[in-house]
């Protein structure tokens, strides 16, 4: 019997033997060290997590998810902090994903996220967590979704999740939120005009932060110039964009009401559930793909027979479409 359960990255072998977890019941009941111990368990690949998520799932999918992303330095954080603050204020409790894109050495930028949020550090309602980038073999979207479960079964009302910059993570991630708001500064115009398509492909809302400094009506004609060149008929969101200055707190309040907006158009036109599918889709083709490739290794992977095939491919033995066709004929060999 093969196990599908997926690992995301090497584990040695003491770190499997995470003791006998009753993680879930307690994250259930809104215990927050047991939320960070299991989170922390995901981040090192434990077997055992896997277990405690199977738990979890049928508890999740009542958060309201909310995707931060953008230019590096644009200000997200600051955003998220006064974000915090006005949904808080309306009642709500908020967990954050930040996703550290700096190197495990560095630091750096965990320690700058943590310090714009700090002022939260104490209130029960609120429970915020990096998630460094490096060795995520399963991906690092895999990681975060999982996150986002152990937020929303924590009894989160809404989850900010911040990812710097708009690649090919950061696209897999807005897979799993409801409302994507990508984060513009001024004088970030290249860099929007790098991204063009790619932002408004994923942007519900454009935000211009740094409202405080030059160059924002400049910044918010070109964005209107892109709006403009792309059709929105009727049903389409058509994103819409707000001014911030994060450190005085100003926009705050048109950028919740943004977000609320584009909720209630998800909501009324029968997106919100499409979104949910499409998002739950992404992640079955996730911990699929993670779960196949651990399955067929452990089939097939006898007597260094992958090292052997990745010999072959190195001096042209073998093109990679033969040999992954190989593959696929050993697993069915004796069947
Ligand atoms: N002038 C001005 N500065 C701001 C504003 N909002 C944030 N900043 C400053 O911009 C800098 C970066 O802010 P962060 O919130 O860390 O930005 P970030 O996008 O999270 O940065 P990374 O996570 O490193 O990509 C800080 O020095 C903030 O104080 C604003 O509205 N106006
Ligand atoms: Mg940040």
């Amino acid at each position: 019997m093969i196990d599908f359960a997926f690992s995301r990255r090497y584990t040695s072998p003491e770190k499997e033997q995470v003791p006998q977890m009753r993680l879930a019941n307690e994250i259930l009941e809104g215990n927050i060290r047991a939320a960070a111990k299991l989170i922390r368990y995901v981040e090192d690949g434990a077997p055992d997590a896997v277990e405690e998520l199977k738990k979890l799932y049928f508890h999740t999918g009542k958060s309201y998810i909310i995707g931060i992303t953008g230019a590096p330095g644009s200000g997200k954080s600051t955003l998220i902090d006064v974000l915090i603050d006005s949904f808080r204020k309306r009642n709500k409790t908020v967990g954050v994903i930040v996703i550290d894109p700096s190197s495990p050495f560095s630091g750096g930028a965990i320690l700058g996220d943590r310090i714009r949020m700090q002022r939260h550090a104490t209130d029960q309602g609120v429970f915020i967590r990096s998630l460094a980038t490096r060795g995520w073999l399963g991906g690092l979207s895999k990681a975060t979704i999982d996150v986002i479960h152990i937020m929303d079964a924590l009894g989160k009302d809404i989850i900010l999740v911040e990812t710097v910059g708009v690649g090919q993570a950061e696209v897999a991630i807005m897979n799993f939120v409801h409302t994507a708001t990508v984060v513009l500064m001024p004088g970030s115009g290249d860099w929007v005009q790098t991204l063009k398509a790619g932002i408004l492909e994923i942007a519900d809302l454009l935000v211009i932060n740094k409202a405080d400094m030059k160059g924002v009506y400049e910044l918010e004609a070109e964005l209107k110039a892109m709006l403009q060149m792309k059709d929105y008929p009727r049903g389409v969101w058509k994103p819409k964009i707000v001014l911030t200055e994060a450190i005085n707190d100003k926009g705050t309040e048109e950028l919740i009401k943004g977000i609320y907006e584009h909720r209630e158009f998800l909501v009324t036109t029968g997106k919100y559930d499409t979104r949910v599918r499409q998002s739950n889709k992404q992640e079955l083709l996730e911990v699929l793909k993670g779960s196949l490739i651990d399955a067929v290794f452990q089939k097939v992977n006898k007597n260094d027979y992958v090292e052997k095939v990745i010999d072959d491919l190195v001096n042209r033995r073998k093109d990679p479409y033969s040999a992954v066709s190989e593959i696929i004929n050993k697993l069915t060999e004796g069947k």
